[in-house]
């Protein structure tokens, strides 16, 4: 800071923290050390709905409560696959269906939330502003719009209604656009004009994309012009991802947001927020945003970051460049509750944070509802939560007085203090009734959803009923949009588009994720999934490997052939990282290519290069705990199972296999079977009749047996005799084996699940009843609908069959 000034100190912050935490590294950044260089992965999540928000209501507000999803006659659900990702409120949904109640899914592939789906539109990637400029438009010419209240409430309609007839005349236009058909887009016009009570849900579809902040108001536009905003059952709602995304927005952990809802374009906010730290050093002005933030270290003006709860050189795009980055970085400073993450490679202190059960504090959800995390794991070793770990270096560099918290508490009523601050009533954001909690009132504090503008103030389920906005004028406005579309199309013929996700059992960068054997059962390896048509046109075969290739960045995965893809687009998830596959960073895929007004990247439309992963011979190894991580093959893959590691091998000619399966098996084997013409080979290692190690290899892939029967021979113990016999066929066929495994919770596989139906377990309830499946968490029921479906086209098919039989 003395030789390079405060600018040259950056903190790249986290959803993932507490609010807590959050508001004491805020504070120690943008206050005391006076680096407005704090940002936050929040960036990468919700930045684009926060833009929307305040470029719509003139603060960052979601006007909604999770009871309007259920009230809604028609749900719209764009770009959020709230069965994998929120199957809490997927629950909710599914129990408020009703004759009456309809939902639009707009998603360009089919994922487990279509299930829901009474219409899907699976648009061309990145046209949802030009399907909601199209709505406005139809509105206005079918007389839907709600003149009386636009008239009361709303600034900028003429100039919105203008480009939308411009960018999205018609019906025919917006299918042409959209890649539709006129007929669905017609249906989803009049049941949204028809229906009053309308949300229209929004995640990373429409948040990640070089048009997301622009997508946002295009929705909003159109509930602005209805008047459905903080009404029972009728609002826009930005479903928020990471459990306290909305916490971070409220401490103002954003690089352009000061503190509790205030701003560095107002000077009274400026001065306010001064004051109230009694800080010494209030940075002047917005800072750098994450991607340009990483730019910056990587041109080496930043001297010092630190790294809180995230894994960049994971999320970021372009992540070759952001490892640079954090190679050159004089120092980087990691706080992780995980030793080795891809960023922890690059610390130079590394700090033990406390994780999840081992701290205390507070959360926000998407409906403004702040709740009590509390700990009930004790701090191991030198471990210590966030907040903690920041106050103590607040106080080495002297801020003493400013950062002398002692419990969590502490900070919390401090924040509560500035949201209230000479508020009166100008910033929705307001805790005050929350101000002089207790220790204990802290500690048994309910869910309580803000602003609670006075002590006894009640909570307010719904903001902006009444039409009154937090702009200076009190009114909304609607934003005139134009198209913009992705930065980058796929050339025909030779890429495809890349789209990013989740999937149902990992968690974003899978460094907790992974170390959970039952949650790695549902996919324990990267892949891509592809229409079948480009499986032909790229010489890509289901269950081989495959891989994507941009530039000198390669992505390599298990092809799963999916009618639910558009053509020309491929999916991959985005949980691998360096730690647990070769090359299955699905970031490396993707340009820093960003919002201009959110700055958040395009994450969700990349594009590379398909084809066929050609590999000599495939392996499967299973090797007991504490084997060395990295096998030097082209590809691999491991997954962590109860009693050992299963991994996935492929790779080119070996000279020496002797040599190579002795290090991979941790000595020589006992037991060896090998038939070189059919390149086949297999060994295990043993030692007092336990397993240690068995290797399986073929030329082929998917001649390899799946190993759930291996896995339970290192549960084993001893190998009996039956056992050591079947070792090096990897199963035995006299015993029944599930299959791929459906339900997490309860462990119910695929065969297990067709064997019950066959018995007549035909529907989802009564296969819940008897074999507990999809009874718990509820995110596998998608795919249980799926098996039920394909067994009903199944016999729909064999039974028509037999009727042709004679002839
Ligand atoms: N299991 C699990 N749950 C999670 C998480 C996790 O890692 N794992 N992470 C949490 C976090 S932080 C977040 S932010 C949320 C994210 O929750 P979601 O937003 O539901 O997550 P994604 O799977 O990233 O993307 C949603 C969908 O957007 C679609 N999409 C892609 N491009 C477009 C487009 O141009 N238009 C439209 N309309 N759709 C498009 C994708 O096909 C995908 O199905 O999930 C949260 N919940
Ligand atoms: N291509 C593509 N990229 C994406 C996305 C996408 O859909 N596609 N989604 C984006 C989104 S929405 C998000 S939210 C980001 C998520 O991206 P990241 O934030 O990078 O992902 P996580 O794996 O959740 O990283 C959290 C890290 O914090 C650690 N951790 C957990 N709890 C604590 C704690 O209490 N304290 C500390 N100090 N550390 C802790 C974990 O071990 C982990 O290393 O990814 C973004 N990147
Ligand atoms: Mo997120």
């Amino acid at each position: 800071m003395e030789n390079h000034g405060p600018g040259s100190v950056a903190f790249y912050l986290s959803g993932q923290l507490l609010t807590e935490d959050y508001y004491v590294a805020n504070k120690l950044a943008k206050g005391f050390i006076g680096t407005p260089h704090v940002d936050t992965n929040s960036r990468l999540c919700m930045s684009s709905a926060v833009a929307a928000h305040k470029r719509a209501f003139g603060a960052d507000i979601v006007p909604g409560c999770y009871e309007d999803l259920e009230l809604a006659d028609l749900l719209v659900l764009a770009g959020s696959n709230t069965a994998w990702n929120h199957p809490i409120l997927y629950q909710r949904m599914q129990a408020a269906a009703r004759q009456d109640r309809r939902v639009t899914v707009i998603d360009p592939r089919t994922a487990a939330t279509t299930d829901l789906a009474d219409l899907h539109l699976k648009l061309r990637p990145g046209t949802d502003s030009i399907l909601f400029n199209g709505l406005l438009a139809w509105l206005a010419d079918n007389k839907a719009l709600n003149s009386q209240y636009v008239e009361r409430h709303c600034d900028g309609l003429d100039s919105t209604l203008a480009a939308a007839r411009e960018a999205a005349p018609d019906v025919a236009s917006v299918a042409q656009q959209c890649d539709l058909a006129e007929q669905d887009v017609a249906t989803f016009f009049q049941w949204f004009a028809a229906t009053p009570r309308t949300v229209t849900a929004f995640s990373q579809g429409i948040n990640q994309s070089v048009a997301g902040t622009d997508k946002g108001n295009a929705i909003i536009n159109c509930h602005l012009a209805t008047g459905r905003v903080g009404l029972p059952g009728a609002s826009p709602f930005s479903l928020t991802g990471q459990p306290n995304a909305m916490g971070g927005r409220e401490v103002g952990g954003l690089a352009n947001t000061l503190a509790a809802h205030m701003d560095y374009e107002s000077g009274a906010d400026r001065h306010r927020v001064r004051r109230f730290w009694q800080a010494p050093n209030l940075a002047r002005g917005p800072g750098l945003k994450a991607v340009d933030m990483f730019e910056a270290v990587h041109r080496g003006d930043i001297k010092v970051l630190w790294i809180m709860a995230t894994n960049p050189a994971v999320s970021l795009p372009e992540t070759a460049r952001v490892r640079e980055a954090l190679a050159r970085c004089p120092t980087v400073i990691v706080s992780d509750c995980v030793p080795e993450t891809d960023t922890t490679a690059f610390a130079d202190i590394l700090l033990p944070a406390a994780g999840w059960g081992e701290k205390d504090g507070t959360v926000t959800n998407s409906e403004r509802c702040i709740s009590r995390q509390r700990q009930f794991l004790p701090l191991p070793g030198d471990v210590r939560p966030d907040w903690w770990l920041v106050s103590a270096v607040g106080r080495r560099l002297g801020y003493t007085a400013a950062f002398d918290y002692r419990s969590p508490a502490d900070v919390f009523r401090e924040h509560a203090r500035l949201s209230a601050f000479e508020n009166e009533g100008r910033r929705l954001f307001n805790l005050t009734g929350l101000t002089d909690l207790s220790d204990t009132q802290y500690q048994d504090l309910e869910p309580t959803q803000w602003p609670l503008s006075g002590a006894s103030s009640r909570p307010v389920a719904r903001l902006f009923s009444d039409g009154r906005f937090s702009t200076s004028n009190g009114r909304a406005r609607l934003v005139p949009i134009r198209t913009i579309l992705p930065s980058r199309q796929a050339d025909a013929g030779s890429s495809l588009v890349v789209n990013t996700g989740r999937i149902r059992d990992q968690w974003h960068t899978m460094t907790r994720t992974a170390r959970s054997p039952r949650l790695l059962q549902h996919r324990d390896e990267p892949f891509l999934e592809v229409h079948p048509e480009d499986l032909t046109r790229y010489g890509l075969v289901e269950g081989e490997l495959g891989q994507l290739i941009r530039g000198s960045n390669r992505f390599v995965g298990r092809v799963r052939s999916s009618t639910g893809q558009r053509p020309g687009e491929v999916f991959v998830p985005i949980h691998w990282n360096g730690q647990f596959a070769s090359d299955a960073i699905a970031n490396a895929l993707l340009e820093p290519v960003t919002d201009p007004v959110s700055g958040q990247p395009e994450s969700k439309h990349g594009h590379a290069s398909p084809g066929p992963f050609t590999a000599h011979w495939h392996g499967r190894l299973l090797t007991i705990k504490g084997q060395p991580r990295h096998w030097r093959t082209d590809y691999w893959s491991q997954a962590p199972l109860e009693s050992c590691v299963s991994w996935h091998l492929a790779g080119g000619k070996i000279r020496d296999w002797p040599a190579q399966v002795s290090l991979w098996l941790g000595g020589e084997p006992q037991l060896v079977m090998a038939d070189p013409a059919r390149g086949v080979f297999r060994a295990a290692r043993l030692q007092s009749d336990r397993l240690e190690a068995v290797l399986l290899v073929d030329a082929q892939a998917n001649r390899l047996p799946d190993i759930v029967w291996l896995a339970g021979c290192f549960a084993a113990g001893a190998l009996d005799e039956n056992r050591r016999r079947h070792l090096l066929a990897g199963r035995d066929v006299a015993l029944d084996d599930i299959g791929p495994v459906i339900c997490s919770c309860f462990g119910v596989g695929q065969r297990q699940i067709e064997a019950a139906m066959k018995a007549g377990y035909r529907d989802v309830a009564s296969l819940g009843r008897q074999l507990h499946c999809g009874t718990n968490c509820g995110s596998c029921v998608p795919e249980l609908r799926e098996l039920l479906e394909s067994d009903r086209v199944e016999s729909d098919r064999v039974e028509g069959g037999m009727a042709l039989a004679p002839e």
